[in-house]
């Protein structure tokens, strides 16, 4: 029970590679600050454009639920009317057990990703709860894990070089990542980088604010990353820049890795990516003469039918030329293992059952119009998909069925709350005990309850635990409370660690010989090396080495396709203001944004007739997005942009980006190949 005044260790709980140390101040039973710690190295005393105002924007904002709701008006229309947590709860576990007992649990799809990356209020509960009702499983592998994937088949599983130690980096390659809006506070490390002289390259195909701000912008064609990364090491072998004993000593299949570079010469690879020959070859030599040399990737890029292969033809550049042997030097992508320590599952985890169905989140949408047998329930939480998820014209058919039973655990009236059948209001990160691992720096964080819920909101986790009561599951999942999954998730630490993770909100889980982790070998590969050569993607029939594969919905993929629709669209995360659809619902935010705009290159523009201002329609067989073009440099020929984040119903032309993008998966690892989408642009007369 929080006091009524006092100040509260906590931590931000969005889902940002950052996750920030924050204090919250508490009046009179009132939050009144949230202010970033100071003390905490990678937080340094800032939060973010998003997070500044938690309590005004989350918290208290007026669009905050306050009471559980079921709808009385047609899916979608948004009318509800309060109801009791009784009266909420008993009929959702009745529904759900009628379709439990008449469908098998198959036909009830739990939805939810890293609305809150806390632990407790993640899965603890809700996973056995989903388990125990032989639930579809969802496959959560939106972010990341296609470009996990295609790194540890080539440098084990490892979190590789610290983000943190960057500043030590005298060349930083910023690999299709956006730092300056996405990864705010690794900047700093990077800008006390150069106050010593590094040089800071970005390789991405839109002119982003971290591209800006860099020394040396490369623009790829979207998509040909794998190419580029073979390029440069063609160019390294061929002038004998490579770290001939680091290769010896700690790779696998240098003379089958050559034999591959055959067919990458710099021409070749220029005609591919469009970077001309010189910069290929200007930046291979500098990656590969300046010590220590980083190379920084995050996620973006994954987001392609090929993902897999260019983290794994990305993460062969380190070990061929011997980065890994510099403090500051390697490959620096996700920290999540070095929190392997922890208690995931909060102590209360039960085993998945292998047979039962999966669906991967990225195609929600098909699941929820053409899947069979089909899903007769859905319960969201911790997620958007609405507005996150692809096919975003699919995904609104199948949430507006009238047969499908929908709940959703939210903060705000969201674009998938509006199709729900109860929306159930959550607790707030400042209301709610968490533990905070975090998967872009090293430091795991304690969050204590600060206020009383605010309104009648619950907790995500009892908010499982009552409907788990009325369900008749059984297990400690159904009956710990939130502090005490917390205590278990963090119990594995030891009484030491735990108490000055209490004492002083935070710790640092890396130890001193991460620094230099691959400095003498020791890859988490099969055979302890880099593999240039898997021997298990030969043993599967695929290729066994780094290649680039164009994608079929891409610039070099299928001829009708590009026909058709002759332009490349991405929609990344460039709403500064906005956590992937989060805080769409803040006026000031929106205000600040602007309305979203198609960013489209002259060469393209000028032979449609269109000029910077003009109505234009994106359209592809998928759907289509009405928006004002702004022309101009900030995509390269060929590429269209348009944000992500905007929710459907707060867009110009009522349907959000992800209305054209596709819902395939990557080649590896399950990921979304959502930036793999081909557009035509035409003037609206
Ligand atoms: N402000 C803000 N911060 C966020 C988020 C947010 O929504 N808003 N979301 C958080 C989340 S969930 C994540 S996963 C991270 C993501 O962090 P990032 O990965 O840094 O961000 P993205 O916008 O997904 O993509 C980064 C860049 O990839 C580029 N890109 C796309 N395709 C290609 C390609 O084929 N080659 C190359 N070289 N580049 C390509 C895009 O143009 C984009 O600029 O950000 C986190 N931080
Ligand atoms: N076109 C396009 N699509 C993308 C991306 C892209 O770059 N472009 N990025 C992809 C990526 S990398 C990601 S990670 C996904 C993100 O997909 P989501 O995780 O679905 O994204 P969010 O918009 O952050 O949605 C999280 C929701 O959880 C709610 N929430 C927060 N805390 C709590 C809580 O404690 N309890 C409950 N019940 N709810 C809470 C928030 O209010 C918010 O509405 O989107 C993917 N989709
Ligand atoms: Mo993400």
């Amino acid at each position: 029970m929080p006091a009524t005044n006092g100040t509260f260790r906590g931590a931000c709980p969005h889902d940002c590679p950052d996750t920030c140390a924050w204090t919250v101040t508490v009046t009179d039973g009132r939050a009144t600050a949230v202010t970033a710690d100071h003390d905490h190295p990678f937080t340094a005393g800032g939060l973010c454009a998003k997070v500044n105002h938690f309590l005004d924007d989350r918290v208290y904002h007026p669009a905050r639920l306050l009471m559980p709701m079921r709808r009385t008006g047609p899916k979608g229309s948004g009318a509800f009317t309060p109801v009791s947590w009784d009266t909420a709860l008993d009929d959702i576990a009745s529904r759900l057990r009628r379709i439990v007992d008449e469908h098998g649990g198959e036909a009830v799809l739990p939805y939810s990703y890293m609305g809150t990356q806390g632990l407790v209020q993640g899965n603890a509960v809700s996973d056995p709860f989903f388990a125990r009702l032989g639930a579809t499983r969802l496959v959560r592998a939106v972010c990341g894990s296609a470009g996990l994937t295609g790194e540890a088949l080539t440098m084990g599983a490892g979190p590789g070089l610290l983000p943190e130690e960057l500043e030590h980096s005298r060349l930083i390659v910023l690999w299709g990542t956006n730092t300056v809006s996405t990864n705010l506070h690794l900047w700093p490390f990077i800008r006390r980088a150069r106050e010593n002289g590094a040089h800071v390259v970005v390789i991405d195909p839109m002119r982003t604010r971290t591209a800006d701000a860099a020394d040396w912008h490369v623009r790829p064609i979207p998509g040909t990353d794998a190419a580029l990364a073979l390029g440069l090491m063609h160019v390294i072998v061929a002038e004998d820049l490579h770290d001939a004993e680091y290769v010896a000593n700690h790779t696998v299949g240098f003379e089958e890795l050559q034999g591959r570079l055959g067919d990458y010469p710099p021409e070749r690879v220029a005609e591919i990516t469009g970077v001309p020959s010189d910069e290929i070859v200007r930046l291979a030599r500098a990656y590969a003469t300046t010590r220590p040399a980083a190379i920084r990737v995050l996620v973006g890029m994954e987001h392609r039918s090929h993902g897999a292969a260019t983290y794994r033809a990305i993460a062969c550049l380190p070990a061929l030329v011997g980065a890994w042997r510099d403090r500051g030097g390697g490959l620096a992508h996700m920290t999540f293992q070095l929190f392997g320590d922890l208690d995931w599952a909060c102590g209360v985890g039960v085993p998945d059952d292998p047979d039962l169905r999966e669906v991967n989140m990225v195609q929600v949408g098909r699941a929820l119009t053409s899947l069979e047998p089909p899903v007769r329930a859905l319960v969201v939480y911790n997620s958007n998909p609405a507005a996150i998820a692809p096919e975003q014209n699919l995904v609104l058919q199948g949430l507006a069925r009238d047969d499908l039973f929908t709940v959703v655990l939210e903060h705000v009236l969201t674009d998938t709350a509006r199709f729900a059948d109860y929306v159930l209001p959550a607790t707030t990160q400042v209301e709610h005990f968490d533990v905070l691992w975090s998967w872009g720096q090293t430091y795991l964080t304690w969050n204590e309850p600060a206020i009383e819920p605010v309104g009648d909101a619950l907790s995500n986790a009892e908010i499982f635990r009552r409907l788990g009561a009325r369900l008749g599951l059984t297990g400690p999942a159904f009956t710990a409370t939130d502090a005490d999954l917390a205590e278990a998730a963090i119990a594995p630490l030891g009484p030491d660690r735990v108490a000055q993770l209490k004492r002083v909100g935070w710790l640092r889980m890396d130890t001193e010989d991460d620094r230099l982790p691959y400095a003498h070998g020791g890859f988490a590969t099969p055979s302890g090396r880099v593999e240039f050569f898997n021997a298990g993607l030969a043993d599967a029939g695929l290729d066994p080495l780094p290649g680039y594969v164009p994608a079929h919905e891409g610039p070099q993929g299928d001829e009708q396709l590009r026909t058709r629709y002759p332009l490349s669209l991405i929609t990344a995360k460039s709403a500064h203001r906005f956590l992937n659809s989060g805080y769409v619902w803040v006026e000031r935010n929106r205000r600040a944004e602007g309305e979203p705009q198609l960013d489209i290159h002259p060469d393209d523009a000028g032979p449609r007739g269109i000029v910077d201002g003009d109505q234009v329609s994106v359209v592809n067989d998928r759907g289509e997005l009405r928006l004002t073009a702004r022309v101009g440099e900030r995509v390269r020929p060929g590429l269209v942009a348009v944000p992500s984040g905007w929710w459907a119903s707060t867009s110009p032309s009522g349907s959000g980006a992800n209305a054209l993008t596709a819902d395939g998966t990557s080649d590896l690892g399950g990921g979304g190949d959502f930036h793999d989408t081909l557009v035509d642009v035409r003037k609206v007369s």
